[in-house]
């Protein structure tokens, strides 16, 4: 039993815990949500704030490879549509920071992590965007994986997080709707602009499947996510059923998937495909990827040329918080 300072009042820690522990597992068995101010265990906090803040940086570094092309789209439409994607890109990472800092971790901090080479991004992040045709695979296959990722997501039991995927999801809709027109319109083109968009599926299309996280047997984070209601289904499960949408889809566009091992198992009823380079996989994801560097380098860029965004936000807070004490007094 220990006292507080202030209060006098009794407190037993070990029974705040039990009770907090057990109110938390009541929880997740009726499958409800955590808010912020509930108790809850430290490595659940802990894991979604390493959940939430990677899907974050994601979204930020994610804009690099689009924002590239934008002053280089075909057309006036392609170049509005293409900044409208990218801006929500922003507004994603936005959502995800803010979902973040409800679990205690300061936004300063958490852009520190990234800054410093301590937080990890989406690996997909570090491949080229080469041609216009990528900003079509992007579309229809990163923001494609991204819903079938993020999707069930909606239902994580921490509440901050499953809020923010629910638009987060509506709005990667229409991401992978317009990669999947790009596409269309070059698929229906010239030759060669067909033969560019075969390229970039065929550069994307491996990276994109990664994007789930490595094979269960080697996902260290996956069966207490799972046990948690954070996660709904494995990385492999999710990667099965992403196969299994976009084969019919290439087909319609009149692509092709470059995995010759890819074919339908009427026993299992799910397209059986290739074997990854697990390899390529955990290289990119420990920095040694094609552009790791460059994406790391622009983002240290931008958050040095943004820092009088940031001093003068801080001078009108400050000024604000001023004016407000004296106008009701301290
Ligand atoms: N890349 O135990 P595991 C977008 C790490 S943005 C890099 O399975 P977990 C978009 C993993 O962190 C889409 N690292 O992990 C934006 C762990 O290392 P740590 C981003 C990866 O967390 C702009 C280790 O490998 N989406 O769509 O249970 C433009 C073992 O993995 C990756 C999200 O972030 C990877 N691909 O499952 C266009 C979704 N995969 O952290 C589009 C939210 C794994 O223990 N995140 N690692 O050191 C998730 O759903 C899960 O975190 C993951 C991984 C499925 C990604």
């Amino acid at each position: 039993m220990t006292v507080t300072d202030s209060s006098q009042i009794p407190v037993d820690r070990a029974e705040i815990e039990r009770a907090g522990q057990e109110h938390f597992d009541r929880i997740v068995a009726a499958d409800s949500r955590i808010e912020p101010r509930d108790w809850m265990p430290e490595g659940y906090r802990k894991t979604l704030t390493r959940q939430i803040s990677q899907h974050a940086h994601s979204e930020i570094i994610g804009m690099q490879p689009e924002a590239n092309w934008i002053t280089r789209a075909p057309s006036l439409k392609r170049k509005a549509i293409l900044m409208a994607k990218v801006q929500d890109e922003a507004g994603h990472g936005l959502y995800l920071y803010s979902a973040a800092e409800t679990l205690g971790t300061p936004r300063r901090e958490l852009n520190q992590q990234l800054l410093h080479g301590r937080a990890k991004y989406s690996s997909i992040f570090n491949y080229p965007a080469r041609t216009w045709a990528d900003m079509g695979a992007i579309g229809w296959l990163v923001d494609g994986a991204a819903i079938a990722n993020q999707v069930p997501l909606c239902r994580c039991s921490y509440g901050p997080y499953g809020r923010a995927m629910v638009r987060v999801c509506k709005e990667e809709s229409f991401h992978q709707r317009q990669g999947w027109e790009i596409l269309h319109a070059l698929s229906h083109g010239t030759p060669a602009q067909k033969q560019m968009a075969q390229d970039a599926v065929d550069r994307l299309y491996a990276p994109a499947l990664m994007m789930f996280g490595p094979p269960d047997s080697d996902s260290s984070n996956s069966d207490q996510s799972m046990a948690w209601n954070i996660k709904r289904f494995s990385n492999d499960e999710l990667r099965q059923r992403f196969v299994d949408m976009i084969v019919p889809q290439a087909e319609a566009l009149g692509l092709t998937l470059p995995d010759p091992d890819l074919k339908w198992n009427e026993e299992r009823g799910h397209y059986d495909f290739g074997p990854l380079d697990w390899d390529e996989f955990w290289r990119v994801v420990k920095g040694g990827g094609p552009l790791n560097a460059q994406r790391m380098q622009r983002r240290r860029e931008a958050h040095a040329e943004g820092a009088w965004v940031r001093e003068a936000a801080e001078a009108y807070a400050a000024k604000h918080t001023t004016t407000t004490t004296a106008l009701i007094g301290d």
